[in-house]
């Protein structure tokens, strides 16, 4: 944590009285020193050496105060740098426009000395209190992330897990039964995956795993749908505002994109490739009914695919 009584602070006066008077009194004070005798200067130091503070006169040739403090303000990289005007200027028109181009306080001239040090010691530890809080926000908002991460995303595929399945099928099924609409799901299940790690091993079997789970977010499109890892080998994807006959389209899709992995599976008594069972089910949701009827009838439609031979769909 840096010390706030050895704070960088640029102080810009075209005065060379001016900027010895107040270098002196900082200095005095334990603070860091550097000065620029215009606007145009003050910008290039700023850029290259970011102080904590800047004290900033308004009458100066060409920039002047004003237009100095709007271009720092306007640019992300330096506008969180707090300005103090110091200044002769002391009608308040003057006062209010040094507020209002973004200055956090406003001296003239002639100063007292201990009133600039208080100021400026005031500036600095809040714009450091600021400063420290935005960290602890952000460092807390990416905390909170990985723990959503952790809860709802599954480790191996990195898509939703079962939790998030279970939370957005419950959320989307009360609000499509207010909506009357329906929803449809698909479960799909990898055919003969206990040979696939038998023949190829556990290891070739994750990766398997993760390249079905990027086909299967290939296949969906719209922002409402929901691809998760449902168990071991097995998906379960949730499509809201979906008939029948847009799930089999889903469906489809996923074959197609399953069958362009062909990824070798020599011990399959369907293909030379890896290829999937698909459940389907659509329903227009009802409050008295449990989304768990809903998971079953595609369950039951996946039960069908796979006594039908595998690598198909049923409904
Ligand atoms: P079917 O065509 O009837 O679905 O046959 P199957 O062999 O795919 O079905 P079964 O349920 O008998 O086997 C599923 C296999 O999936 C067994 C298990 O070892 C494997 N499995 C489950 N989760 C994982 C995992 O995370 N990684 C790997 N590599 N294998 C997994
Ligand atoms: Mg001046
Ligand atoms: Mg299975
Ligand atoms: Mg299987």
């Amino acid at each position: 944590m840096k010390a706030l009584n050895n704070g960088l602070i640029l102080i810009v006066d075209d005065n060379p009285t001016n900027l010895s008077v107040l270098s002196r009194t900082l200095k005095s004070a334990g603070f860091n020193i550097r000065v620029a005798i215009d606007g145009e200067s003050a910008i290039e130091l700023v850029n290259c050496e970011p102080p904590d503070l800047i004290l900033l006169d308004v009458q100066m040739e060409a920039l002047d105060g004003f237009e100095t403090c709007s271009i720092l303000k306007a640019n992300p990289a330096t506008q969180k740098i707090p300005i103090i005007f110091i200044t002769a200027l002391a009608d308040p028109q003057a006062k209010i426009k040094g507020f209002a181009v973004g200055a956090v306080d406003y001296i003239t001239k002639p100063f007292y000395e201990a009133e600039v040090i208080a100021r400026v010691s005031v500036h600095l530890q809040l714009s450091f209190l600021t400063r420290t809080v935005t960290e602890q926000a952000i460092a807390l908002q990416k905390a909170n992330q990985e723990l959503q991460n952790l809860i709802y995303i599954d480790s191996l595929t990195q898509i939703a897990n079962r939790r998030q399945f279970d939370t957005c099928i419950e959320r989307e099924w009360r609000r499509l039964a207010r909506e009357q609409a329906p929803l449809a799901l698909i479960l799909c299940d990898v055919d003969y995956f206990k040979k696939y790690n038998d023949c190829y091993g556990h290891i070739a079997g994750d990766i398997c795993l993760q390249s079905i789970a990027k086909a299967l977010m290939r296949a969906v499109t719209r922002p409402a749908d929901l691809v998760a890892r449902y168990g071991g080998e097995e998906f379960g994807i949730i499509l809201p505002n979906t008939n029948t006959e847009g799930a089999i389209r889903v469906a489809e899709r996923i074959q197609a994109e399953i069958e362009q992995l062909q990824i070798l599976h020599s011990q399959s008594e369907v293909s030379a490739y890896v290829t999937v069972s698909l459940g389907i089910s659509s329903q227009l949701p009802h409050r008295e009914m449990s989304t768990e009827k809903s998971i079953a009838a595609a369950d039951r439609a996946l039960y069908c695919a796979k006594q039908q031979g595998r690598n198909t769909y049923c409904i």
